[in-house]
């Protein structure tokens, strides 16, 4: 290598691994949604479709009993660039108030029984805040009450971030 092309080429690659570990370590603005109609799901578990749901499709457990005690009907995995503190939403939607309740959990954490302010709509609930480390991650989702959709989630690593009100 000449000593010309060198003086050219060390700053140049020096930029380019500094821009590099920027990226890398100040990993920022992580955000993902998650049709909830993509997810893994048990029988009990359909997708329905309407039109005001994110993709034309929702998911829900239109017969059987009510629960306090959730397991996982639908899941999909998830990988986060960092370790962190992440953010997750699920836009939900209760035909009636008897109709509206779901529970929501990421790997093993506790379940979240959550449900929209009013029934009728779909709304985008905040469900928890998790520690997670950099990797792959499963989000579980089940019905409290039956007739309760799962439209989307929205996982972000800034508290801030609230969710898309129209699928982007
Ligand atoms: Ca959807």
């Amino acid at each position: 290598m000449t000593k010309k092309l060198r003086r050219v080429l060390i700053p140049f690659i020096t930029l380019l691994t500094v821009a590099v570990l920027q990226s890398v370590v100040f990993a920022s603005g992580f955000s993902l949604l998650i049709e909830a109609e993509d997810m893994t799901l048990a029988p009990e578990m359909v997708i329905g479709t309407d039109e005001k749901a994110f993709g034309g499709k929702y998911i829900h457990v239109p017969v059987g009993q009510d629960t306090r005690s959730p397991i996982a009907l639908a899941e999909i995995k998830v990988s986060v660039p960092a370790d962190k503190t992440y953010h997750l939403w699920a836009r939900l939607y209760g035909p009636d108030g008897n109709s509206d309740a779901v529970y929501v959990t990421v790997d093993n954490a506790a379940w979240n029984r959550k449900w929209p302010s009013v029934t009728g709509v779909y709304e985008w609930v905040k469900i928890d805040s998790y520690d997670l480390k950099k990797g792959e991650h499963t989000i579980k989702a089940s019905h409290g009450e039956i007739r309760a959709r799962f439209d989307a989630f929205y996982l972000t690593d800034d508290v801030d971030d609230l969710p898309p009100q129209s699928k982007p």
